[in-house]
């Protein structure tokens, strides 16, 4: 075949091929009309835009989000589906675990010591005060685990494991009754007032403690009263409106009680069976602030008990989260403690310091800045995620 030859045949495959492909297009192109039935290919529908994100905003993953039904045309929100309470803490102990908690990793070393001597002893109390477990609870675990563990020392590890296990579970006192008061008497909404110092998590408490009462089948109403800054109300109104729950707010500035009396009212009217007030963080040391919670309290009173007050602790400011929590038992009788903030935490302690100290039960805990990283608090499982490697 001459040079010429060659040309000529790739050009004639060059065409060949051409035509193929223009066939195939034709034949698509046609099919895909025969499905619309000759109607204009409709628009895509418009990607859902992202809710504007706050700062605060949890970082974590979407979770799996459902569309619900679009009606008369009005965009569909698209709400989110929150975690199973009673799946949570097995996805949350890993961050209580050794592996990421000091306070545990601490408790653990005293199993691997060879040998209980006094310095092993004594690196457990460091650790325990470290710890803020306090004085009074540090000596009587440290009492319990001598007297226990000086038969037959940590050589049989199962064992130490266990009278470790039971000793912090008594001090963690697991008679104490946790539930929380989320609904009323006599089919009327319960009330929720949450409160607490500045940033230590009460906003994002609510928002995940709407998912889960979401996910129980309960009705909520948020009520925004803490109108010191706009973004408040705008963070708790997108924690909200991802699982379908309306925020009550008021104008910036305004008197927090009267929109915390609105967010009753509303509540009352729709006929759901929660309303959950959010309030500004305040320094327990400002009498004004103070007296200003209390009066928050009173105002909602006057048309339905509050049946749970949360006061939220952050756990790693340890100590002074304790002053804090005695300041506010005096002002609005706290009814649970919400410990944020332990993932990661060194100061775990405060769980035991905190129960006995104002008599009040630590009723939930914060394990992340996810959606869904809260979790009831049960000492059994507590203890166990603490001493837990993985
Ligand atoms: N790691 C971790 N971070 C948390 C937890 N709970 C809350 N946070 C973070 O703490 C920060 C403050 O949370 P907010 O909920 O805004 O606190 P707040 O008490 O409402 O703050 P103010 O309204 O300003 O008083 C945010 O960045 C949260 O993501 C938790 O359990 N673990
Ligand atoms: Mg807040």
């Amino acid at each position: 075949m001459t040079g010429v030859d060659t040309i000529f045949w790739l050009i004639m495959a060059g065409v060949f091929a051409a035509i193929v492909v223009a066939a195939v297009v034709i034949v698509r192109s046609n099919r895909q009309a025969a499905l619309r039935g000759g109607e204009p290919a409709p628009e895509l529908a418009p990607v859902a835009e992202h809710t504007p994100v706050s700062p605060l905003e949890p970082a974590e993953a979407e979770p799996a989000a459902v569309q619900v039904a679009v009606e008369d045309g009005v965009e569909a929100p698209v709400l989110d589906v929150p975690e199973a309470p009673g799946s949570r803490m097995a996805r949350l102990r890993r961050r209580l675990s050794a592996s990421s908690n000091p306070f545990a990793r601490g408790l653990l070393s005293l199993l691997s010591a060879d040998r209980l001597d006094a310095e092993a002893w004594e690196d457990l109390e460091a650790t325990l005060i470290t710890a803020d477990l306090g004085v009074g609870p540090t000596t009587e675990l440290i009492g319990g685990l001598r007297k226990e563990l000086s038969i037959d020392g940590v050589a049989d590890p199962a064992k130490a494991r266990q009278v470790l296990r039971d000793q912090l579970v008594g001090l963690v006192d697991p008679s104490l009754d946790r539930e929380l008061r989320v609904t009323g008497e006599d089919g009327r909404p319960g009330v929720v007032l949450v409160v607490g110092v500045n940033g230590t998590g009460k906003t994002t408490t609510i928002g995940k403690l709407a998912r889960v009462l979401v996910a129980e089948g309960h009705r909520l109403v948020l009520g925004a009263a803490d109108t010191f800054r706009a973004a408040a109300a705008d963070q708790l109104e997108t924690w909200g409106s991802r699982v379908g729950v309306p925020t009550v707010r008021g104008p910036e500035g305004g008197d927090p009680a009267s929109v915390a009396f609105d967010a009753v009212a509303r509540g009352i009217a729709d006929g759901v069976d929660v309303v959950v007030i959010d309030t500004a963080g305040r320094l327990h040391t400002k009498t004004g602030l103070m007296d200003e919670l209390g009066k928050i309290k009173r105002v909602v009173e006057r048309q339905l008990p509050v049946t749970e007050v949360l006061l939220v602790i952050d756990a790693t400011t340890g100590q002074n989260g304790l002053t804090q929590a005695r300041v506010f038992a005096e002002v609005v009788d706290v009814t649970g403690i919400v410990l944020s903030k332990l993932d990661g935490s060194a100061k775990g302690g405060i769980v035991v310091a905190v129960q006995r100290e104002l008599g009040v039960p630590v009723k939930l805990i914060g394990l992340g800045e996810g959606v869904d990283d809260l979790a009831p608090f049960v000492p059994g499982e507590f203890v166990d995620a603490l001493l837990s490697e993985g």
